[in-house]
């Protein structure tokens, strides 16, 4: 089913449109929640959120082998430890496709460890070694700076990370930050057979941090912090786990965030869910953004030298972060 990863984004997405989308709309335009809704998940903190995008980004690009790469990894455990959650790093060495050995680890914080009941939560934290997308072509050997493509989903889980610690939710919670997963093959090169993105995921996923590890359901955060985005229904989250996007689609227009939560089929996108529903049968879903407006299908900047912190917008890390938390916290 996944063939020609290289070009499976574009192509899926091509086809696929967005339609305007009416919801409540007060007479300033400005849409809202439906009055009835109260919601029950303490406040996502925006601030907050996009501090730690900041201060990911700040280490610069978080390449495997490289200095930033090690520094990033070290603050990211650390935060999760001040945030109390039982941390578990996994530590592998896992080969691209041009046979460089990465040093990767996937990162891993729990809350409440010996509940049964679980929701995954998962983001990457690794940046592309290649800006191939970038138009400038003496770009294209340079890294990614990665603060869309990155640090927003592991910035809005570190803010969840947070919010877990002050009050805990009925069931148990685990966050991974998974590394090694934007080393496919450059664009610029000739192919090489094989899925060479996602590899921590897929590693993860065949030797979880907890044998027989087994999740209600997960929920993968790429590319969460632009301005103004919009999330489609993403094409393998719908086939593996529909109601998982329903759950998350009708909280999030719930909370009013209709505007970034799009009632619309998405395109087909090679992610980390990927490996999460096919090797551990966790039904996962893929939040990320569709802009209808580029080639890729992604921010305009994707790839490219200009995914820095300008592209990125609290009112987006809070519409995401907040609809995560309402639903853990409604999970009984
Ligand atoms: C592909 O480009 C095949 N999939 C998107 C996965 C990705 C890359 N997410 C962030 N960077
Ligand atoms: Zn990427």
């Amino acid at each position: 089913m996944i063939m020609n990863l290289k070009n499976i984004c574009a192509v899926f997405l091509s086809g696929c449109f967005l339609a305007c989308s009416c919801g409540n709309k007060t007479t300033t335009g400005k849409p809202e929640a439906p009055i009835s809704y109260q919601k029950i998940s303490p406040d996502f903190n925006a601030d907050s959120a996009y501090s730690y995008v900041d201060k990911q980004v700040s280490f610069g690009p978080r390449v495997p082998n490289t200095k930033e790469h090690v520094e990033c990894g070290d603050y990211l455990v650390t935060e999760l430890k001040r945030f109390g959650a039982d941390v578990i790093e996994q530590r592998v060495d896992l080969k691209a496709y041009d046979e460089t050995v990465m040093k990767a680890r996937n990162i891993i914080g729990s809350y409440n460890k010996d509940n049964d009941v679980r929701v995954l939560l998962f983001a990457h934290w690794d940046t592309r070694p290649v800006s191939d997308r970038d138009p400038n072509p003496d770009n294209h050997r340079n890294p990614v700076l990665g603060a869309n493509d990155g640090a927003s989903g592991v910035g809005v889980l570190l803010e969840v990370a947070r919010v877990l610690q002050q009050q805990l939710p009925s069931v148990g919670v685990d966050i991974i930050f998974f590394d090694a997963e934007d080393n496919g093959v450059p664009e610029f090169m000739d192919d090489v057979p094989g899925n060479w993105w996602c590899l921590g995921s897929q590693h993860w996923s065949k030797n979880p941090h907890v044998s027989g590890y087994s999740a209600r359901y997960g929920i993968l955060l790429d590319m969460v912090g632009a301005p103004d985005a919009t999330f489609l229904k993403e094409e393998f989250s719908m086939y593996y786990a529909s109601e998982v996007i329903e759950k998350i689609w009708s909280t999030a227009r719930m909370l009013g965030y209709g505007k970034h939560f799009v009632d619309k089929k998405g395109g087909a996108i090679m992610d980390d869910h990927i490996p999460v529903n096919t090797n551990l049968n966790v039904p996962s879903i893929d939040i990320i953004q569709y802009d209808k407006s580029t080639s890729s299908g992604f921010g305009w900047y994707w790839h490219t030298q200009n995914d820095d912190m300008s592209n990125i917008s609290k009112a987006t890390l809070k519409a995401v972060g907040q609809t995560v938390l309402e639903v853990v916290y409604k999970e009984k």
